[in-house]
């Protein structure tokens, strides 16, 4: 970090996002135009949902979508990217299985009518450069952009936390991935050039400028994404409960394994389940290893931050068992890279992409070589993104 005046100047920028020009022929006067963005997470995996902390940005990639008030009671949904339409009513907002993408948004609309609100016709027209897949989370950028488009809609006047909230249960229920609270926060509560120190029991947070001379965040996607992804999503917070289940016989004071050590772990767990005790050892360490994290951002010891993001991905990999053969490949292939400080497997995992802390001047080497040796021993493109951090959501035209 610095206190250079002209650094601190422009990290105080926020930024105004533009409306895409594919969304312009779905906007008339009383049109309400929304968007909320994708997120990174430095360091902090699966920790949210065991209430311990995270340290997530908002990127440049978001969701748009422009809603525009019907005079019928019908609701008309548009996926430009897709070229997909989906039409439902008020009285039959309901999770769809036949295909995915309205859920993020109908599954918002429900939390309105949830919290009272009567339900109003309308088009929405939605368009995201959010790569789907890829770990980036780009269904909490639909849903909160759809959040603060329904918040102006029904002029609920609702705080940021209460459409985050509304937005992860939306994840929950029409999704149907237990998500913690991580994606949707960052997404609304990103801030330019900063990242977010999450405390997820108090929802207490602190921004952190991030300034890591001459190095940037590469993210490497693996262009896989496994179908097991939510699935085994929802099994790991089971496993985690289980664990905690053990240990609050003797110790019902413990709420969340926030509130573990290791020591409780190998008494109370270990005995009963090897793998139980290997999730719980996973986010047990990792939450330690985020607090140790922030200690090395604070130094400016981005060397002793990358080392640890090692540490979580073989976490991730060999306790958690959230990797997928790719991920795996991808960081094991710069672990000795004097350009990468750091690497890991970045959010739910089966898929998506990997962060990389590298060296400004050594990325376009690195993605070159790591490329060519993905496509031979993967036999998969990869593509790369350069993380720009962002703020979160916003109303475009309200
Ligand atoms: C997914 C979830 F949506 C987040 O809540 C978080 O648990 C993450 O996986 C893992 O850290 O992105």
């Amino acid at each position: 970090m610095s206190s250079n005046a002209t650094e601190e100047l422009s990290l105080a920028r926020t930024t105004q996002r533009k409306i895409p020009v594919s969304l312009e022929t779905f906007i008339q006067n009383e049109t309400i135009v929304a968007c909320s963005p994708g997120r990174i997470n430095l360091i902090g995996e699966h920790t949210d949902y065991n209430n311990g902390f995270v340290l997530p940005a908002a990127i440049d990639k978001a969701a748009y979508i422009a809603l525009t008030p019907r005079a019928d009671e019908e609701i008309h949904l548009h996926s430009i990217d897709l070229n997909d339409h989906f039409i439902t009513d008020i009285h039959s907002v309901a999770r769809q299985t036949s295909k995915s993408w309205p859920n993020y948004i109908l599954g918002v609309v429900e939390q309105f009518r949830k919290k009272g609100f009567a339900l109003k016709g309308f088009d929405a027209a939605l368009t995201a450069d959010v790569p789907i897949g890829a770990g980036l989370s780009s269904s909490a950028a639909v849903e909160c952009a759809t959040a603060f488009a329904l918040n102006t809609f029904f002029q609920a006047g609702f705080d940021k936390q209460t459409l985050v909230k509304m937005a992860q249960k939306a994840e929950h229920e029409f999704a149907g991935v237990q998500c913690g609270i991580m994606d949707q926060f960052a997404s609304v509560f990103g801030k330019h050039n900063h990242v977010i120190r999450l405390d997820c029991r108090s929802l207490e947070y602190v921004y952190e400028p991030l300034q890591m001379d001459g190095y940037k965040v590469v993210l490497l996607d693996t262009n896989v994404h496994h179908s097991l992804a939510s699935s085994e999503y929802n099994v790991r917070r089971m496993q985690c409960e289980k664990g905690l289940s053990f240990i609050q016989q003797d110790h019902p004071e413990v709420k969340s394994l926030r509130d573990v050590n290791v020591e409780m772990l190998d008494k109370y767990v270990k005995p009963n389940d090897d793998l139980i005790y290997n999730r719980c050892r996973y986010v047990v360490d990792e939450n330690a290893r985020l607090l140790a994290a922030c200690n090395d951002l604070e130094n400016n010891d981005i060397v002793a931050f990358g080392k640890k993001m090692f540490e979580t991905h073989d976490g991730l990999s060999k306790l958690y068992e959230v990797s997928c053969k790719e991920l795996d490949f991808l960081v094991d292939y710069v672990r000795d890279n004097p350009a990468v400080v750091g690497a890991r497997m970045m959010g739910g995992g089966f898929g998506g992409c990997t962060i990389n802390l590298v060296k400004e001047d050594r990325i376009d080497a690195l993605v070159e070589d790591v490329a060519k040796a993905y496509k031979q021993h993967m036999n998969k493109d990869l593509k790369v993104y350069i993380a720009k951090i962002e703020d979160g959501s916003q109303v475009l035209k309200g």
